[in-house]
């Protein structure tokens, strides 16, 4: 007789604002997960998965699994090692720590690299942050991917610009800025699609005919890291014609008086279309279709603002820009209009209680991620980099400047840790190698950046091989270095009913988020924050800032010596301030990740490698053209920084001056060894200290 199947309730984990509910089927004979579907009942998600996670068990059972702890035998990034004990691994790690602290150097020569690899409370930050601020490590911006938006939202609103994600059908007019939502946010974009079905517009503002502007009903081909002007354009006509909500700037806002008198002096749509790419009859559209939504298409306005405006020199100031259009054309009243970049500060978890900042060292040095390459060749302020401790990242194919971060982790005196569930770029390079367990295998709770839902990640199955989790490891470090029970000794239940409770990380705008949210409930299955349907934060002001108002002028900005104003602050590499650079690199190139992939995650798993294809390289007819390429033909991108090959795909999806080669391979699923970030730079946003990925001159040759 065939057993019945168990099965589990478990989340995805990625770094994707979804967050979907899974369930996974159990063969309760051998303990094996034989099938993995979306939840149907989780009221966001509703049983729809991506391509990726659908085919999770794939990546979950790949013969690549790290299962074992393993010790280098090759050379560094030759990736050869031999079968060690866990006893033996954390002895050898704990020793080279306490040898580290006794050095001239002290503990901040010991470097945590973590970001995203899962977004569960427990595995992204608790234990690892509570073991290395008790070391006296350095810290970590974990700056690579959100935080110019998040400062620059920050400046303007005093938290992230948010709405209720499911409130966006009563949207009308609906604008994807750097967001390629068809497919960084696939469950939004039906929400879209649904919106349009009820008569809403979609446009999208993208340098790139993305899978979302292709199937926007317009593509406003904006020019890379100049989507503050074409904001500050947009604001122009709107006080030029008057067609402003007075009352809501009134009532809500400060600063109105010296942004009007800047825009209209200093935007008018001629100078915005010469800075930007688009006609100056495109920025008047604009400015008429998104401030008069509601009369022309019968709904609000609503800005799926992204991550792409963000990966640019002026990154920080695009945010703190863009947000401000919702507050002159008061779209924030209406259900669904507004702006939406992140709904991760809706959830009051209590960060301090799982991270214990208290117990970091006065005086205690922050590394940048983005500027790994400097950290390890000892360019940074503070110690040289001794000890490298990776997990939850892959920063040999993220990092940008890449020929450099790997020239460091081939230091002959740098001792690297990595914990990984494969065998990536980073673990190549590493002296201990260790095996971490995935979702299906480890329990966690989630919040997310896309719904207002919190959930509880089940384990399904015992771990694989000799797989633990990330707070196991730190437990048994802190075991080894001899650390506080009481600090360490902590279940990861015990974390999470400590992660609900707590208030006191900073919270906005709604504390009362968990009110009587318990941890069993959670288990059982996705429980909506204490929010109201259709919830328009922001309907009568109440913004996170000193003032409460929406700040176009900041004094804080003014204060830290920067523009009080929003302003239009050009790339690095941008050719119309950079000729010089130009002449060589005369081509703008963005990187976005593949969609079969997330970031440098599921490059190994056989299906979507093959969805993804090969290394490309997209570009107009006429740059094509200009350098003798023909349609397939491999050719080389290149600047100062480095080099990688790719077969370019010639066409219309960018404009010329534009290129774009989607990301993140891995080194040896590539013929020369090199991804896109050969060529990125450590050079950071204005704001936030972000990374600049998409900031990038290169030139394309025909060899
Ligand atoms: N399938 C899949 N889903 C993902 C991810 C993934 O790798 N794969 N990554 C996840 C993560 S970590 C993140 S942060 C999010 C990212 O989500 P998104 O921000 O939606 O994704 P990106 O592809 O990084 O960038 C979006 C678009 O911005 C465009 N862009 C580049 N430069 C500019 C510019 O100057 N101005 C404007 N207006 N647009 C520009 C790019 O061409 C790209 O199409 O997605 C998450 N979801
Ligand atoms: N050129 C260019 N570079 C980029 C980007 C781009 O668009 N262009 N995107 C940037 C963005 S948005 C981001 S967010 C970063 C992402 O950079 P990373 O956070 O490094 O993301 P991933 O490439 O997904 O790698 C995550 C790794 O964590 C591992 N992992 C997953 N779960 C666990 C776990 O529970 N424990 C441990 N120990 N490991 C685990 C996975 O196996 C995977 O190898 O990359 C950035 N880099
Ligand atoms: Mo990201």
């Amino acid at each position: 007789m065939k057993r019945a199947l168990e099965t589990v309730r478990a989340v995805c984990p990625h770094d994707c604002p979804d967050t979907c509910g899974l369930v996974v089927s159990v063969d309760p004979a051998d303990g094996r997960a034989v099938a993995l579907r979306g939840d149907k009942d989780h009221p966001f998600t509703r049983g729809f998965l991506c391509q990726k996670v659908s085919n999770y068990l794939e990546r979950v059972y790949h013969p690549g699994r790290v299962l074992y702890p393993m010790r280098r035998v090759g050379r560094k990034g030759e990736g050869r090692f031999e079968r060690i004990t866990w006893a033996a691994a954390i002895k050898e790690i704990a020793a080279r720590f306490r040898e580290s602290a006794a050095s001239p150097a002290g503990p901040q020569a010991v470097l945590p690299y973590s970001y995203a690899g899962t977004m569960g409370k427990l595995m992204y930050a608790s234990l690892d942050r509570r073991f290395f601020h008790r070391y006296g490590a350095s810290l970590l911006a974990r700056t690579i991917c959100a935080e110019a938006g998040s400062v620059g939202c920050d400046v303007t609103l005093g938290t992230r610009a948010m709405i209720d994600p499911e409130a966006a059908v009563h949207a009308r007019y609906i604008i994807n800025w750097g967001s390629n939502t068809a497919v960084t946010n696939s469950h939004f974009w039906k929400i879209e699609f649904e919106a349009r079905k009820r008569g809403a517009k979609i446009i999208t503002v993208d340098p790139y005919r993305s899978p979302t502007a292709a199937r926007s009903d317009w593509w406003v081909p904006v020019r890379p890291g100049t989507d503050a002007a074409l904001a500050l354009g947009v604001m122009h006509v709107i006080f030029r014609e008057g067609w402003q909500d007075q009352d809501y700037l009134d009532r809500y806002c400060l600063g109105t008086d010296q942004l009007r008198d800047r825009v209209l002096a200093e935007f008018p749509p001629e100078r915005v279309a010469r800075i930007t790419g688009l006609s100056a009859e495109d920025v008047e559209r604009f400015a008429r279709e998104y401030a008069r939504s509601s009369e022309l298409f019968g709904g609000p306005a609503l800005i799926r603002l992204n991550y792409g405006l963000q990966r640019h020199g002026g990154g920080g100031t695009a945010v703190r820009t863009v947000v401000c259009l919702p507050a002159l054309t008061g779209d924030w009243r209406h259900v669904g209009g507004g702006a939406l970049l992140s709904t991760s500060k809706a959830y009051p978890f209590d960060n301090a209680f799982l991270e214990r900042p208290d117990l970091i060292p006065p005086g205690t040095r922050t590394v940048n991620m983005v500027q790994l390459a400097e950290a390890l060749h000892g360019e940074l302020p503070g110690p040289k980099v001794a000890a490298l401790f990776v997990y939850n990242s892959n920063p040999a194919s993220v990092c940008p400047d890449q020929s450099r971060v790997l020239s460091g982790l081939k230091r002959e005196d740098l001792f690297t840790v990595v914990h990984e569930q494969f065998q990536t770029d980073t673990a190549d390079y590493a002296d201990i190698l260790l095996p971490a367990t995935t979702q299906l295998e480890h329990f966690d709770l989630h919040g997310s950046y896309g719904h207002l839902y919190v959930q509880a990640n089940n384990p399904a199955i015992a771990p694989l091989g000799e797989a633990k989790p990330n707070t196991e490891v730190f437990r048994l470090l802190a075991r080894e270095m001899g650390y506080e029970p009481e600090l360490f000794e902590v279940t990861d239940e015990e974390l999470a009913k400590g992660a609900l409770n707590g208030t006191n990380g900073y919270v906005y705008p709604q504390r009362e988020a968990f009110d009587g949210i318990s941890l069993d409930a959670v288990k059982a299955g996705p429980v909506r924050l204490n929010v109201p349907t259709n919830w328009t934060p922001f309907a009568e002001g109440g913004f996170g800032t000193p003032s409460g108002k929406c700040e176009f002028y900041s004094e804080r900005e003014a204060r830290a010596g920067r523009d009080p104003l929003p302003h239009y602050a050009p790339p690095h590499e941008d050719p119309q301030t950079r000729p010089d650079l130009a002449a060589k690199y005369p081509l703008q190139m963005l990187t976005p990740p593949a969609p079969s992939f997330l970031n440098s995650s599921f490059v190994n798993v056989d299906t979507l490698r093959k969805t993804a294809g090969e290394v490309t390289v997209e570009m107009h007819p006429a740059d094509a053209t200009a350098r003798g390429i023909a349609d397939g033909q491999t050719v080389t991108v290149f600047n100062d920084r480095g080099r990688f090959r790719a077969k370019a795909l010639v066409g219309d999806a960018v404009k010329p001056g534009v290129v774009v080669s989607l990301g993140l391979w891995w080194a040896r699923y590539t013929d020369d060894g090199a991804n896109c970030n050969t060529t990125t730079s450590t050079a950071l946003t204005d704001l936030g200290g972000g990374a600049t990925f998409f900031d990038n001159l290169v030139e394309v040759t025909a060899n």
